[in-house]
């Protein structure tokens, strides 16, 4: 392994400059707004304030399923948030989301609108509102949420660790990329030995913990997540590889893939009625 490394830390950290690579003009070691910019609201019940990373598509595949499983009242607005240009640090945004990431949700066929912000929570959140995707009884409740936990706690060492140091990172950085293409490949195998004793990560049935799963890993196996499939082997995840192909074949993934994305096939900006899809080819 290559161990050159000239930095030498000092004692105390400070943000002097950017650090260089993608994020670098977006990134500040302070939280709070930026600028004044009101969020937009359209007529549907849930307002949702996203963009279409894997983070942000658990929400509109989830939004999708409801309402193809004949839940109208999953009828929402999709509005575009361009973490590039800054728009999570907006006033508006930070006011529904004080973590400044994106997707953050705003029920509103509540008295009082209902704000709420982390994947895992909206779709939970979801989920138990409309009564679908996630099983009452307890022992595959808990399965569930145990999976949806899973992956909203290990994604960050496939994003941030592996993403960002493979694909991102202004030069590269043998040491880093090794920790996290490790972990990576563990996490998949994981999910691998899970999926081959089950059809869905929790067990029988398609849950929200297959809708949070799909974008972070069903995305590296199927190649679309950091251009990574050969460097990470993707090929010896059989299991995980049916089960992506299964979940890519629903028109609910599909159409939720293809919201709030701003490049690629199938790209709609922003999404207000069902309708929408059509332009894009999508039904
Ligand atoms: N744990 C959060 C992570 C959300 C997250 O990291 N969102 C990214 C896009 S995938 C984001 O908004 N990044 C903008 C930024 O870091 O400023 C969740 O699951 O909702």
């Amino acid at each position: 392994m290559s161990q050159s490394s000239e930095y030498v830390p000092p004692k105390v950290w400070v943000w002097e400059k950017p650090s260089g690579g993608r994020f670098a003009s977006i990134n500040r070691p302070v939280s709070g707004p930026t600028h004044d910019q009101e969020l937009p609201v359209g007529k549907h019940p849930l307002q949702l304030y996203s963009q279409g990373t894997p983070n942000g598509i658990k929400v509109t595949i989830l939004l999708e399923e409801l309402l193809a499983a004949g839940h109208g009242g999953a009828e929402y607005d999709a509005w575009l948030i361009r973490i590039g240009e800054g728009d999570q640090f907006g006033s508006g945004f930070v006011g529904i989301n004080p973590n400044s990431k994106i997707p953050a949700l705003v029920d509103r066929s509540v008295q009082a609108p209902v704000a709420i912000f982390e994947s895992g929570a909206i779709l939970q959140y979801l989920a138990e509102k409309f009564g679908a995707f996630l099983p009452t009884e307890a022992a595959a409740r808990a399965q569930c949420l145990s999976w949806l936990f899973w992956q909203v706690g290990s994604a960050p060492y496939v994003g941030g660790g592996f993403g960002h140091f493979y694909n991102y990172a202004p030069f590269k950085i043998e040491y880093a990329i090794d920790r996290f293409a490790m972990e990576t490949k563990r996490q998949l195998d994981v999910l691998d030995q899970r999926l081959a004793q089950h059809e869905f990560v929790a067990g029988d049935a398609y849950t929200i913990a297959d809708m949070a799963i799909w974008p972070w890993y069903g995305g590296l196996v199927l190649g679309q997540l950091y251009n990574a499939a050969e460097f990470l082997s993707v090929h010896e995840y059989s299991h995980v590889q049916r089960w992506a192909r299964q979940l890519a074949e629903r028109p609910a993934v599909r159409r939720g893939q293809a919201v709030n994305r701003t490049s690629g096939e199938a790209v709609l900006r922003e999404r207000h009625a069902a309708a929408d899809f059509a332009a894009i080819g999508l039904v």
